[in-house]
């Protein structure tokens, strides 16, 4: 029942005259970066820390550790509150954290206990699959997956190719309407995880293609034998854009490849092409394949959005020829 709008949520306000903050709005998505030594506070749903930093995650329901280490001065969490009643679980390998509105979920898979890593996403994307279908949060919005030496293998065989193979075959007959907003990112040291996590949803959001960019899961056989299966953002019922990985790919062509300030502009480009009406806030994820490319991403950043926040981090991306990729958040 959707029954939440500001009419109704106001008349639970006292009468001091200040308007409710809006993340007090039910099933408003409330996502915060957290500064570098603040400790998370209560009321969360997830926490996703990056690096190898000790974090304090004692109380948070669900914590995730993305082992891709923050470049200089970036926050190192990503903070997403709970609205309503929360609970945890586990099904399976699947690990879970609910609410009202959302679920976050997370799998971890050793790679070395399964044969490959088209293997092992293959059980990985079937469990999402399976666990998805039977849950009350229906509807995926926001993936996020990491991996090992991603650009390793060539040809079919390399390491990302590979990994949309599997993907696509754990999914099977999960209609591409319905694929959600998506991140796919190497890590620069290894793990042996393919770790998977995502934000689902009792409400469908909507996908939204790029008008710039062929659709992934259109990407021609070029790109390998098995196309991506991912969107290029989400709109949430609420009203959040949840922007998927972007990176200077023009149709399904790479552009300027070796260049990363022309890689940067074009990725604008392409953030552009999605932009919501008028933000409240924006918070930006900034993968770089080599951390001496940050000062220059974060000077023309600050130019483009310069209420925004950003967390840098060093990472390979899914094509060799890319340095660097962009992901967003829009909060309403
Ligand atoms: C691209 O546009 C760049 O395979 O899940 C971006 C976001 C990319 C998600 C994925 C890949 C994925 O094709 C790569």
């Amino acid at each position: 029942l959707q029954a939440h709008d500001r009419s109704d949520s106001r008349l639970t306000q006292p009468a001091t005259g200040v308007a409710a903050p809006a993340q007090a709005l039910p099933g408003r998505m409330r996502v915060e970066f957290l500064k570098a030594d603040a400790v998370p506070p209560a009321g969360l749903l997830a926490a996703i820390h990056y690096g190898s930093a000790p974090f304090p995650a004692a109380g948070v329901p669900l914590a995730v550790n993305v082992r891709l280490e923050p470049l200089a001065g970036s926050p190192l969490a990503e903070l997403w509150y709970a609205s309503g009643r929360v609970s945890t679980g586990v099904a399976g390998a699947v690990r879970y954290v609910c609410d009202d509105h959302y679920m976050f979920a997370l799998l971890e898979m050793d790679e070395r206990a399964r044969e490959g890593v088209l293997h092992t996403a293959e059980l990985a994307y079937t469990a999402v699959r399976r666990f998805q279908q039977a849950s009350g949060y229906p509807h995926l919005l926001r993936m996020w997956n990491y991996l090992d030496t991603i650009n390793d293998g060539s040809g079919d065989l390399e390491r990302y190719r590979q990994f949309c193979v599997g993907r696509a075959r754990g999914l099977a007959e999960w209609s591409v309407e319905r694929f959600p907003a998506a991140t796919a990112i190497g890590r620069q040291n290894a793990t042996h995880d393919l770790q998977v996590f995502w934000l689902a949803a009792r409400a469908p959001g909507k996908p939204i293609e790029n008008p710039r960019q062929v659709s992934a899961y259109h990407y021609p056989r070029v790109h390998g034998p098995v196309s991506p299966s991912f969107s290029r953002a989400t709109l949430a019922a609420e009203g959040t854009l949840l922007i998927s990985g972007t990176a200077s790919i023009v149709g399904h062509v790479s552009h300027h490849h070796d260049d990363a300030s022309e890689q940067l502009e074009e990725t604008l480009r392409n953030l552009a092409a999605l932009q919501s009406a008028d933000p409240a806030h924006m918070l930006l994820k900034v993968y770089l394949r080599d951390p001496s490319l940050q000062p220059l991403v974060a000077a023309r950043l600050r130019e483009v959005y310069p209420k925004s926040d950003v967390i840098f981090l060093a990472a390979d991306i899914c094509r060799r020829e890319l340095l660097l990729e962009i992901e967003m958040m829009h909060l309403p």
